[in-house]
Order: structure tokens, then sequence, then C-alpha cells
């Protein structure tokens, strides 16, 4: 093949930064090397995705002090990384969606003119890799070559991205052969926006302390991260690409890009189901993947085709939702995380797994807040300080996490890479509720699941920014992941409903009610088995719901109670009432949320409301005139 010339320019071939023979795709080479003019970095690395290269990296970042490698008889090819104390979570407000119009954004997104942003974007990473090496990380959204996938390239001077990115992404060579000469791909830049001087001591973590920015421009279909190294902010693949930017493909082809967990439910009879499900941050999504059925449900199996995000799209053959999860592994939150509440999560994590910001033990293991009862001795903390129960600090961060290749959970699905993804039958939402929302009932139709949907709140915990109790809504748990106008979104969610002949039946849940004293109402966890199983047989039609004010629900003698004889009739009727005034008010508050998204709000919010309030008003008593 002819070198193009602009890599001839930019000394892409045949310089110092020789783009690999096998990149076939003038265009990537191309922005490759402005991105190179750009940042300027020392050294350019095309990473080829293999086993060889993976434990390079590894070691060099041990060499650099950002990896520990933990006991090698504990913790087989782990490490523990502990990132800089102000860059420990996705960053809501440094996270902007840059579409052409402010409008089309919406009021829930931040929005900055496109133009105006790709000026401060250029500032910013003109020469930001200056002493560093910038890995090309080229990635498959999806099993590799499926119909359903995407690609993308991302360019950034963190190997830590580059390991992490190799676990949650099919990452490497074969990736090339899929673009070939011209494929499509989504330009993801990251840097840590740190460059170094000449004799500059780097650090552990490099990150920007005052300037971070997390941006997409949809109609580009480009994502650029300046400053943080963590999670979300820099593991372009995942919310970033999967949910922003993905979102606006979607719509724009007819599909949905979910903050969903996908699982799949196995009858003893071997009828297998797969649903659906969202819940915003701090309800235990990963958990309720990797559920466990209790021990009387025998036969029964649940399995786990992803714990965060889906790709849905109709399947021309059997006209219904095929869902994909488009990533490779699990990017967990560690903290909670034990043998009780998700033995399959402890199990996959045993081996080949990068901590980030939890606490190391002695023997050179890690531990956590909750992975125990009772803490080992002599902890370090995620700071790397020496840790003592009483120290009134936490040994983890809150929000320290685990990535993992998704093939090591015990419970990943046959299915969890089929091309052509699993046909989804129910689709679930859950908030965690501490009143008013009951254990779980199923939408009349589309439209009333979609209301459910886009009204749901969580109330606020400890690890989440806000006032605890609070009532957050989040609607379909994307308010942080739309790329778009969340009207417009719950509008393409109606849409979609409206062209499948028999779409997947909607359920909301609530594992968190409370009575007065605060205690739960429901034990949760693998109990959760009893209300799924309802759920399955709905959405074959073949269990009873009774019709009540919200939806259909089911009545005592509906759930399999083998195991847990001990809830009586009186609890389950706790943990499903509904109460009529506290739903009038539940509804009326719905009014903050619609006034927020007015100029875009579909008409059916209102119908919908209105027949809600309709059917919660209670009657005076009868009065028999006979008597
Ligand atoms: O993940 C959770 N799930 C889903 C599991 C499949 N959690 C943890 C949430 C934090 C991320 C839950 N917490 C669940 C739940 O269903 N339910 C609860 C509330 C709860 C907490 C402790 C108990 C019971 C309920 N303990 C005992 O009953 C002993
Ligand atoms: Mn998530």
């Amino acid at each position: 093949m002819e070198t193009p010339s602009y890599a001839r320019d930019k000394q892409l071939v045949g310089g110092a930064w020789e783009a690999p023979g096998y990149i076939k795709h003038r265009r990537l080479i191309g922005w490759i090397a402005d991105m190179v003019a750009l940042c300027k970095p020392d050294s350019v690395h095309w990473c080829d995705g293999s086993q060889e290269e993976y434990d390079q990296l590894c070691n060099l970042l041990v060499e650099k002090g950002t990896f520990i490698r933990l006991n090698d008889k504990l913790r087989p090819n782990s490490f523990l990384a502990r990132s800089d104390p102000s860059d420990v979570a996705r960053m809501e407000d440094r996270t902007f969606i840059c579409s052409l119009s402010r409008t089309e954004a919406g009021p829930t997104n931040n929005w900055v003119e496109p133009r105006q942003m790709h000026k401060t974007l250029n500032k910013l990473f003109d020469g930001c890799m200056r002493g560093r090496t910038m890995y090309v990380i080229p990635f498959s959204m999806g099993p590799l070559g499926s119909h359903i996938s995407y690609i993308g390239v991302q360019l950034s001077d963190s190997a830590y991205v580059a390991v992490n990115m190799r676990i949650m992404t099919r990452m490497g060579r074969a990736v090339y052969d899929v673009l070939g000469e011209d494929g499509q791909f989504v330009p993801c830049m990251h840097s840590v926006g740190m460059p170094l001087e000449p004799g500059q001591q780097d650090v552990p973590w490099p990150c920007s302390k005052d300037e971070k920015y997390i941006v997409h421009f949809p109609e580009e279909r480009s994502i650029w991260s300046y400053g943080s190294g963590y999670g979300g902010n820099a593991l372009l693949g995942k919310k970033c690409f999967a949910l922003r930017i993905a979102s606006n493909i979607a719509r724009d082809e007819g599909w949905m890009a979910e903050h969903m967990l996908i699982m799949g439910v196995e009858s003893p009879q071997g009828e297998k189901t797969y649903v659906a499900a969202a819940f915003p941050s701090a309800c235990g999504k990963t958990n309720f993947a990797m559920l466990i059925p209790p021990p009387a449900f025998e036969g029964w199996k649940v399995t786990t085709v992803g714990d965060d995000i889906a790709w849905i799209k109709l399947n021309s053959k059997d006209k219904k939702l095929h869902a994909i999860n488009p990533e490779a592994g699990f990017f967990g939150v560690a903290p909670g995380t034990n043998v009780k509440t998700n033995p399959n999560a402890m199990a996959t994590i045993s081996r080949n797994t990068i901590f980030t910001n939890v606490a190391l033990t002695p023997e050179g293991d890690v531990w956590w807040e909750g992975m125990t009862d009772t803490p080992p001795a002599n902890l370090i903390d995620w700071q790397g300080q020496p840790w003592t129960p009483d120290c009134g600090r936490k040994a983890a961060h809150p929000n320290a996490r685990f990535t993992v290749p998704a093939s090591q959970c015990p419970s990943i699905d046959p299915r969890w890479e089929d091309p052509e993804g699993v046909p989804i039958d129910a689709f679930i939402f859950g908030g965690r509720r501490s009143t008013v929302a009951p254990l779980v009932f199923q939408a009349f139709n589309w439209p009333y699941g979609v209301y459910f949907a886009a009204t749901m709140g969580s109330e606020m915990t400890a690890a989440a920014v806000g006032k605890i109790g609070e009532v957050r809504r989040d609607p379909f748990a994307m308010l942080p992941f739309a790329g778009y106008h969340m009207a417009s979104y719950i509008n393409h969610w109606l849409k979609i409903g409206r062209s499948i002949p028999n779409p997947p039946r909607i359920f909301l849940v609530n594992w968190f009610r409370k009575d007065e004293n605060g205690n739960y109402l429901w034990p949760g966890f693998g109990e959760n088995m009893r209300v799924l199983k309802w759920i399955v047989e709905r959405a074959h039609t073949r269990a009873a719901g009774l019709e009540m004010a919200l939806g259909r629900v089911p009545v005592y003698e509906d759930l399999d109670w083998r195991g847990l004889e001990n809830f009586t009739r009186e609890d389950f009727e706790r943990v499903m009432s509904v109460d009529r005034e506290l739903w009038k008010n539940e509804i009326l508050s719905h009014e903050e949320l619609f006034i927020k998204l007015y100029d875009r709000l579909p008409k059916e919010m209102l119908y919908v409301r209105g027949l809600l309030l309709s059917s919660l008003w209670s009657e005076p008593e009868w009065v028999d005139r006979q008597e």
C-alpha cells in the first residue's frame, strides 16, 4: 500500500511513530497523525491486545509504582492501583454533551457550543503528552464482527487505561481487520493532563487536579476526555461510548443503548427467559445480575449476560428485541461485595483482576468494607496509610472498583458473546425507595411502563452526592448517560414500543422498602428470585396478576414461598401495600421532572399521569339505601 502523504508528513510512517503495516485505514492513520502532532508524546505504542503485551504493561505499571502486584498464591495475576485522592469517581459536573444546539443536549446535560469546546480542548491537549507514551487502543464494543457491534479507537497517555481497556472491551489487532480500509470508528481522545518536563519525576497516579473535561460531540461521534485517569472518565468505551454516544447512534438507527444488566432465567424444565433490568447506582445491579436462587428453588438457574450496559435491537427473524452486552468485563464497586451478597462476583475476582482504591492486607491480598465482618489486622488503606478500625477513616474508598474479565464469572451465560444477542421478554426497573413503592408490579402496557421508568426515583445513600434520603429522579437510570435531550429519549422508548408487534413486558421493583422502625421489609438478594420467577411467568402470560391502581400485582399465593415460610402473608401485604395518599403526592412530585423536560415531553406522560390520578382517587363509602 502506498504511504498516505499526511502520514508521511507527520512522520507516522518511516519516522519515530511508524504505524504498523497491518493498519490499512487512511483516515485512522491521518487522525492519529494529527493527534500525535497535537499532544506531542515522546513515543507511540500500538496496542496489539496480546497477553504478552498486557503482562509487559502491568510490569511497567509495577515499576512506575502505579500497580502493586498482589500475592500470587492468594490473588494470582492481580494488581492494586491507588488513585490520586482527587480522582476517585465520575465527574458529572465536568461532563459535557456538545451537540450543535443547546436544546438537543436538553436541560439535564451540561452543554458548551462545540466550536468553543474544541478551542478549549485544543489548548489543553496541545503538548499534553510531553514526556509520556501515547497508547493507541483499538477496541470493539460488542463481539468482534457482530452486526450489533461498533468500533472505537482510544488514544491515551495512561498504561493503566490500556490494561483496563483490554479487560473491559475486545481490544487488539483483530479490530483493524474488521475496520479494513474505510470502516467506521469512534475517535476517543484521552489524556491524564499531566505532561512531564524534561527530568520531572512522574507520580503513581498522574492526573490534572484543577482541569477535568469529559466531552462528547454527538454529531461528530467523538469523545475527548482530559484530566482524569479514573473509571468512566477514562475508560471511554464504557459510559462515554456505549451509553452517551451510542444512545445518539441508537436513536438515529432505531435501536436502544441502555444502562441495563442482562440476565437469563432457566426453569427446571429447561425453559430460558432473558430479562434486562435498569437500576440507578447503589441498588445492587451487579448483585442482581449474578443472583443465586435460594436452595428451595432447585433446578432454577440465573445466568449473567452483562451487569451494566445493554444494546438492544429488533431481530428481523423473530421480531423480538435482542440484547447484547457491549462490554467484555465487569468494572464493579468492591465495597459491600462479599460471599453472601454476591458469591459469583467473589469467585470472578479470585484472579486476573485489577483492584483500584481498595485496602491492602499484610499478606498482599485485598480488603474492603463489607467483605468480612471484622477487618484483618494491619491493613494499609486505599491511600497507602496504615489503617485501624478505630481511625475514623474508610479502609477502601466507597467507590473502589474491580476490573475483571466477564468470562471468569461462574454464572456467565453460554450465549453472552452471541453476535445475534439474546431475546428479551421483560424489562425491569427499580429504585431505592424506603417508602411508597411496592415490592413489584407489572405496568398495564408499554406506555404505562415508560411512565414509571421515566419517573423512577432513588433515595440518596451516603455514597452519592446530595441529601441523604432525598429522592432523585433518574429516568431509566439514564440521567447521567443519555447523550441527548432526556424527553426525546423517553419519546424514543415510546416509538420503539409502537414498532414491535409484541414488546417485552415492563415491571417495576423495589427491594428497599422499610417499616416505621427503619427495618427492611424484604430480605432481598437471592430471595429476589421469588419475584423474578413471577416476572418470568407473567412475561409468558402464565402467572396470575391482579389489576390494581398502578398495574398488575401478585397476591400472596402467586409467589413461590418454598424455603421462606416465615415470611407471612401479612409481611407480604406490607411490602406490597400502596398508600393512595402517598401515591397522589408521588405523582404530583413527578411534575417537577415534567416541567424540566416540558419542551419535548411526550404527551403520553401527561395522559398516563391523568389516568393514574383517576385510579388512585378513593371514593367515599357506598351508602346502601335499602337499609
Ligand atoms: O444488592 C442488593 N440487592 C440485590 C441483590 C440481588 N442489595 C445491596 C444494595 C447495595 C448495593 C440489597 N440490600 C438488597 C438487594 O436485594 N436488599 C437490600 C436491603 C437489605 C439489606 C440487608 C438485609 C436485608 C435487606 N439483611 C438481612 O436481611 C439479614
Ligand atoms: Mn452503571
